[in-house]
This record gives structure tokens, C-alpha cells and sequence, in this order.
């Protein structure tokens, strides 16, 4: 049985370390700029998504410098999405990882720019893989992928259906579509880019593991919806409440708490079952996914 924890702070701290590397000096001008970029993305943080990349990738015999870049841009990415889902227009937060949110700590022109930045420096580290560690249609495919779960029918759709939301009465299918959108999809990104990195192309294994992110993801955003109504605003290091606040529907809204938990627990058990199915030695990834769903922040 591996130590669980002691693995995530593996991934954390490798990812922090190939993080701070990317990153320009904050001496280096527009110094403001990358003071906020590395605010914005070196503020804690579970790296979650890191560690869904390391797993898969490990699971499949990758090289983990493939691994520090395909995580690295990830969390890049996850960041700025942080940033701008903070800001006024958006959900107008003031509090992130426990600590101001980006445009609190700087202004809103410098946060809107240090997103900017982040999400552009994300795929410039994706495609700065060398060649000598992955063949180039690989790292291309990547790429590709990982602009399709972030783009307009990715995340940022998710994010566009979810703004309009507010006040809004929905149907549960309908909630469902957009936490796939604007939660599933950049945890399937991490999970293929984790398998792309090890030069996976067996079309049947990237299906089942797509079908697992996409499971994880929708039980990972509702368990987000519990926490926000259950957990106190310093241990989730945001506003307690604020989908409550920002007269947002959620999963415990539209069906209580109790319904919420066991359809979690429904998409937890199929994202398990779409694992097994890729027959790989998948116990970290078992385990990042009782994480997900169990955690308190
Ligand atoms: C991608 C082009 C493009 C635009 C982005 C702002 C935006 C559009 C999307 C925001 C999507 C969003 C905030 C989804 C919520 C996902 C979620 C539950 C985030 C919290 O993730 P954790 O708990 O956070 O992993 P930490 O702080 O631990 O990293």
C-alpha cells in the first residue's frame, strides 16, 4: 500500500519546482506583471491535477521531465482560470487559496493580464518539450487537446454557461453539461497529457481513461458544491457560501445535500469502473480520486 500523502507532496513539490522555473523573474519588467503571475500560481494550491498527471503518466512508464512540463502547464493553466473566476465580472471573490485573490492583492487590469499571461505560457511550455523525450506528433496532440478542453467547448464554455446561471432555474442535465465543461475537462486534459507523455496511442485506453476523468471531474465539482455550503471559509480558503452569495444553482440546490452526496458517490463508483478498465496498475489513481472526493478544501 503506498503512502498516499506522502505521493502528493511528491507531485506538489515537483511541480512547484518546474513551476518556479518557467516563471519569469519578478525582476524582470513588466515586473508588476510577473509578480502577480507568480502570486497567482505559487499560492498553494493541492495540484490535484499535477498529481492526476504524474499517476497516469507513471502508470505507463513515462519520462518524468515529459511529466514536470505536461504538469507544469496544467497548473498554469488551473491557475489562471483561478484568477479570472475570481474577478469582479465573474464571481467576484476576494479570497483564494486563504489568501487575497489576485486582483485584491494587485488590481484588476494586472490579474486580467496575469491570467492572460499564465494561460500563454502554459502551452509555451507545453510545446517546449524536446524532442528527444517525446516525438513531435505526440507533443502536438498535446497541445491539440489541451486547447479543445480549455477552449469555447471546453472550460471556458463552461465558464461562459455558468456566468449565465445566476438567478437562473436549470435543469439537473443541464448543471451536468457545464460542470463537464467548465471541471471534467481540464481533469481529462491532465489525465491524457499524463498519458500522451508515456506515448500512449492505444485508442481503447485513452477512451476509458477520458470516461474516468470525465466521472472524476463531475464527482470532484459536486463534492466543491458540498464543501462550499459545509466547510468554514478559512479551512476552504474561500468565501464559505459564495454560490449561495452569487445566487448560483448547484447540486445540493437543486436536489439538498443528501441527494448531492450519493449522486457524487454515483459518479465516483463510475469513474472507478472505467479506471479498472484500462487494466493498468492503478492504485494512486484510486487513491487521488477517494482524495477528491473526500477532501476538505
Ligand atoms: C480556459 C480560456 C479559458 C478560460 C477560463 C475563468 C474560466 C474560464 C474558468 C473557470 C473554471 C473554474 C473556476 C472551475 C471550477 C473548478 C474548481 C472546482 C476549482 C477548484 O479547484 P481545486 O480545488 O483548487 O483543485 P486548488 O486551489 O486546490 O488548486
Amino acid at each position: 500500500m503506498i503512502d498516499f500523502y506522502d505521493y502528493l507532496d511528491h507531485c506538489r513539490q515537483r511541480v512547484n519546482y518546474s513551476i518556479e522555473k518557467q516563471l519569469p523573474s519578478v525582476h524582470k519588467v513588466p515586473c508588476q506583471l510577473h509578480k502577480a503571475m507568480r502570486y497567482a500560481v505559487l499560492n498553494g494550491g493541492k495540484r490535484v491535477r499535477a498529481a492526476l498527471v504524474y499517476a497516469t503518466g507513471e502508470a505507463l512508464g513515462a519520462d518524468g521531465r515529459v511529466l514536470d512540463k505536461a504538469s507544469t502547464a496544467i497548473e498554469l493553466i488551473h491557475a489562471f482560470s483561478l484568477v479570472h473566476d475570481d474577478l469582479p465580472a465573474i464571481d467576484n471573490d476576494d479570497l483564494r487559496r486563504g489568501k487575497p485573490a489576485c486582483h485584491k492583492k494587485f488590481d484588476e487590469a494586472t490579474a486580467i493580464l496575469a491570467g492572460d499571461a499564465l494561460l500563454v505560457l502554459s502551452f509555451r511550455v507545453l510545446s517546449g518539450i524536446s524532442q528527444r523525450q517525446l516525438a513531435p506528433e505526440i507533443n502536438l496532440k498535446m497541445i491539440q487537446i489541451l486547447s479543445n478542453y480549455v477552449g469555447s467547448c471546453g472550460m471556458a464554455g463552461g465558464e461562459m454557461l455558468d456566468t449565465a446561471l445566476q438567478d437562473q432555474t436549470i435543469t439537473l442535465r443541464k448543471l451536468a453539461f457545464i460542470y463537464k465543461l467548465k471541471t471534467s475537462y481540464l481533469i481529462c486534459a491532465s489525465i491524457l497529457l499524463g498519458a500522451l507523455s508515456a506515448n500512449c496511442q492505444d485508442p481503447k485506453l485513452l477512451a476509458n481513461l477520458e470516461k474516468f476523468g470525465l466521472y472524476a471531474g463531475l464527482a470532484f465539482q459536486i463534492h466543491d458544491d458540498i464543501i462550499g455550503i459545509e466547510v468554514d471559509t478559512a479551512t476552504l480558503g474561500k468565501p464559505q457560501g459564495s454560490d449561495i452569495t452569487n445566487k448560483k444553482p448547484t447540486y445540493p440546490q437543486l436536489i439538498g445535500l443528501d441527494q448531492a452526496k450519493r449522486q457524487k458517490k454515483i459518479y465516483f463508483d463510475k469513474a472507478l469502473h472505467f479506471l479498472e478498465q484500462t487494466q493498468l496498475k492503478y492504485e494512486k489513481l484510486t487513491c487521488l480520486t477517494q482524495f477528491i472526493i473526500q477532501r476538505i478544501n
